[in-house]
């Protein structure tokens, strides 16, 4: 045969095969839902992935996974570790490992082919996981620091001077692997031979030390392939282990001086094994160029202290002193499953402006959370300070007294050799401006970079519509929750607070999930709420417990069941349930022995509605704003709905036998709040908004009263508040969706869209760039108003998706999802895209006169329900007949349309 007429035959055929294939592809395998993960201790993890189709109607009818012990072998289809065989199931998340029983450190390799309605895909591309240290005895090594303070350590001002750590070693032969764990409290930087380790920032996670602690897992078998001598350096901070103020024992967690615990496992090729591992052959000295750093106040750095090679063999060490064995700080192990810190973003300064007195401040245009960093040239031991804020006074100078007493101050003095390049490592600042003192020269913008710094996730969402306004608040909200995550949700950045609350996330958390994927993050937070609780049950109000608050209130513990209920909803893993159910349980008793009355209210509640608005931005004017207005009717509608949701839950985490009591507690609780709190009248309490707002969106109201507590709320916002909220911290959480669901979108939207006084839109016209703690942030005292703060942001975000996309998980995990925009007078168009567990779903809506078209992606493996806003199938001009679309029926002004996964193009005329 002619050769050349073969060849050609192959590539066509092969054209033909790949045209095949694209029809199903598999992407995005995760193991335990993380992207790359290294150093997992969970005995069987779980394995996901999602499928990718250019068809309509793709459904999973089964699959089969491979794992092996080597890329080659997984290769060869060899699964030596498990072959779980074709599985007839449509799961394609969460499906539970079953094979050989897992080793510490070592490495699996995976691939998974699915079957589906429309064909077989091949296999897909390899994926791996790392085990991390399963067991306590894995740890080799032992705990090292130095109880103690040095010279220039300032104890009462709770800075201390950086701990460096280091050892030497030699590897003999080639190195296959080579993967360091760590703990390195409360911060740490790895070097190995005079090279950074990983690009992770402020690790690892913080927990309480006392309860728990992360380890890192970081692959080094680049650094260690060569063999022959190497160092490893460790760089320790305070982090949360120094606690950033020491004064007040009662109430600041601290849990004591910098340590490091590490090893490093090396396999050789010829199969044989080291360890090197911390013990008192290291070498330490606190007397490096950190000279000073914590959280709070910033870092002070000394260049001329830099010791050149420390992390590198051959260094004259002979300065340093013998690490000293230390107390391990008491909490299990466990692998860091929560993304750690990068710096995610970098911004240069919009302007450099110069003072009278001859400093400069930049100005980044954007409030946000990080540090920054710059290159400098001048002489040897000139310093530079950087002074941080989030605004200006009207002078020009920054505005820092709301930052109370955090210094946010980092200082860098320059050992003279060329340009230096500089940034902090073990702090960072909530801020827009920066005042630079002492900079050699004129400072250009080009020499500095704003480093955003927050949780390595994924962005989940995307958002545009006709509004620009609705978009900037998008924007400042996306600032906002980015900058305020750090390995858990702190409330703010930037005074001497960054506090992990609960109350603040109680319903924002969900809004968040539709921007960022924030799944391992709140499910480690969960955690560490679990870990706060006392044994008696008591929840905490802020989790990790760096601050001491139990102040046994209902709605900032309600947080753990509201976040946990939102991650089965949003990613339909109902581990998280299961898990928190048991510890909620506990503590929905123990809240009812204590403070539940005969007749069946929760009597305790700490903080009112927080921070709702005074009524007008004058009233509040210099006013502090931690006025507690505690509030029964707030604890007793709370506690109602956490009996219902647990109701909810008992079949699903094995409680059956709990529904029945907490289904009478709610019917008690319901009554007793109705007598105590329900106005003939037709309104709740003090006819506040927020009064009426709970009852509602908890269902607490009978059927009969209902419209007239509805008007209540409509005639609150449109004639006594004109058009605007009224609500703190707790009512806006149930604003938006208590106003769409009854029926009024438009006043809803009508609130959204404000510029006045108090709305989002006034916060942007008075300057911010993200979102404030208070509706007055702009006249309130400087004691508590922070300027980037996400509490307010209450159920926004969730309407923005679920009601304005209208992309809304009708089942767990958006395994079916309810596709319902809400059409509003003067919103001409919204686009929006949400990555959820199976894939992006998209909706894209325009109205033009009486043409509404309507672009829709679901991804494969779910279904959708689609409701076209016409009250006659005829009235749907285009998309009526695409494959996987069929007509269920009409109802109120929605024409319902059931689809299966794919792309669709509607076209409505009415
Ligand atoms: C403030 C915090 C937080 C809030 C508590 C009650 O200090 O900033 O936002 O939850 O008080």
């Amino acid at each position: 045969m002619n050769l050349k007429r073969h060849i050609l035959l192959t590539a066509i055929l092969m054209l033909n095969l790949s045209i095949a294939f694209s029809q199903v592809t598999l992407q995005n395998l995760r193991c335990e839902m993380l992207q790359n993960p290294l150093g997992i201790d969970v005995a069987r993890p779980r394995l996901s992935w999602q499928i990718a189709s250019t068809r309509n109607d793709v459904q999973q009818t089964a699959y089969h996974i491979l794992v092996a012990s080597s890329l080659a072998k997984l290769t060869e289809n060899d699964a030596d570790i498990w072959n779980s065989g074709k599985v007839n199931s449509a799961e394609s998340l969460y499906n539970l490992y079953a094979g050989q029983t897992l080793k510490s450190k070592n490495k699996y390799y995976w691939k998974v082919k699915v079957y589906t309605s429309k064909g077989e895909s091949s296999w897909s591309q390899p994926a791996f996981w790392l085990m991390g240290l399963l067991h306590y005895k894995d740890w080799e090594g032992r705990w090292i620091g130095f109880d103690r303070f040095f010279t220039g350590d300032n104890e009462a001002g709770a800075r201390l001077s950086a701990r460096y750590f280091r050892k030497e070693f030699s590897t003999t032969k080639t190195v296959a692997s080579a993967t360091a764990y760590l703990m390195g409290m409360g911060l740490y930087e790895l070097y190995i031979d005079g090279q950074k380790i990983g690009d992770q920032v402020l690790a690892p996670t913080a927990t309480d030390y006392t309860k728990n602690i992360k380890y890192n897992t970081l692959d080094v078998t680049e650094q260690l392939r060569q063999g022959g001598n190497h160092a490893i350096g460790v760089i320790l901070g305070n982090g949360r282990f120094f606690a950033m103020r020491q004064s007040k024992a009662y109430k600041v967690k601290t849990f004591g001086l910098p340590k490091l615990l590490l090893q490093v496992n090396i396999k050789y090729t010829d199969g044989s094994t080291a360890t090197i591992k911390t013990d008192d052959t290291w070498k330490g000295t606190a007397d490096g160029p950190i000279l000073a750093n914590n959280e709070y106040d910033g870092e002070i750095y000394d260049a001329r202290k830099e010791f050149k090679g420390w992390s590198e063999p051959g260094f004259k060490e002979d300065k340093w002193l013998r690490a000293e064995y230390v107390q391990e700080p008491g909490g299990t192990y466990e692998a860091q499953l929560n993304e750690g810190m990068k710096v995610m973003k970098t911004l240069s300064p919009v302007s450099i402006t110069r003072r009278p007195n001859g400093n400069y401040i930049l100005d980044f245009g954007q409030n946000f959370s990080g540090w920054v960093k710059f290159n400098v040239k001048g002489p040897r031991g000139t310093s530079v300070s950087l002074r941080f804020a989030e605004s200006l006074e009207p002078n020009g100078e920054l505005f820092r007294t709301n930052l109370r007493d955090a210094r946010a101050t980092d200082i860098y003095t320059l050992k003279g050799e060329g340009t230096e390049t500089w940034a902090p490592r073990f702090t960072y600042q909530g801020f827009r401006y920066v005042e630079l003192n002492g900079y050699p020269g004129v400072p250009q913008k080009s020499d500095f970079s704003g480093c955003l710094v927050y949780d390595d996730m994924k962005t989940a969402g995307t958002f545009e519509s006709s509004n620009s306004l609705l978009n900037q608040i998008f924007k400042n909200a996306w600032w906002g929750i980015a900058s305020n995550y750090k390995g858990m949700p702190v409330d703010c950045p930037q005074r001497n607070e960054r506090q992990p609350w609960l109350g603040d996330r109680t319903v924002g958390a969900y809004g968040e999930s539709f921007l960022f994927d924030n799944t391992a993050l709140y499910k480690k937070w969960l955690d560490d709420i679990r870990y706060a609780q006392k044994e008696d049950g008591a929840i905490p109000d802020v989790a990790p417990a760096f601050w001491r608050y139990y102040s046994d209130n209902v709605t900032w513990p309600a947080t753990l069941l509201f976040v946990a209920d939102m991650l089965y909803r949003q990613t339909g893993d109902s581990t998280v349930i299961r898990k928190n159910y048991p510890a909620v349980k506990k503590w929905m008793s123990y809240m009812k022995d204590r403070y539940m009355s005969s007749e069946g209210i929760m009597t305790k509640d700490s903080y009112g509605d927080w921070c709702a608005p005074p009524a007008t931005a004058e009233d509040g004017k210099g006013v502090n704003a931690d006025q507690k207005h505690p509030s029964a009717l707030i604890a007793t509608a709370y506690y109602y709905h956490l009996a219902n949701m647990m109701a909810g839950y008992s079949a699903l985490t094995g409680n059956a036998g709990d529904r029945e009591g907490y289904t009478r507690l709610a019917a008690e609780v319901k009554n007793a709040f109705n007598r105590k709190f329900y106005n003939s009248q037709g309104y709740y309490g003090d006819n506040k908004l927020t009064d009426n707002l709970l009852p509602v969106y908890f269902g607490l109201v009978e059927e009969a009263d209902k419209g007239r507590v509805v008007m209540q709320i409509c005639s609150i916002i449109e004639e006594k508040n004109n058009g605007h909220l009224s609500t703190g911290l707790i009512g806006t959480q149930f604003l938006m969706r208590t106003l769409t669901e009854a029926g009024r979108p438009d006043l809803a939207y009508r609130i959204a869209s404000q510029k006045t006084y108090p709305s989002w839109g006034y916060m942007i016209e008075n300057g911010a760039t993200a979102i404030w703690e208070l509706w007055n942030g702009n006249t309130a005292a400087p004691k508590m108003n922070s300027q980037n703060h996400v509490m307010m942001l209450g159920d926004l975000m969730i309407w923005y998706y679920e009601n304005l996309a209208g992309i809304k998980a009708a089942a767990p995990g958006f395994k079916e999802i309810t596709m319902k925009p809400e059409l509003i007078e003067g919103l001409n168009n919204v686009t929006a895209g949400y990555q959820s567990v199976y894939g992006l779903i998209k909706s894209s809506w325009t109205k033009t006169g009486k043409k509404f078209s309507w672009n829709i992606s679901i991804p494969p493996n779910t279904r959708a329900k689609a409701y076209l806003p016409a009250s006659m199938q005829s009235q749907v001009k285009k998309g009526a007949t695409a494959d996987g679309a069929k007509y269920i029926m009409a109802e109120n002004g929605r024409v319902v349309f059931e689809l299966k996964s794919g792309e669709y193009a509607f076209v409505v005329e009415q």
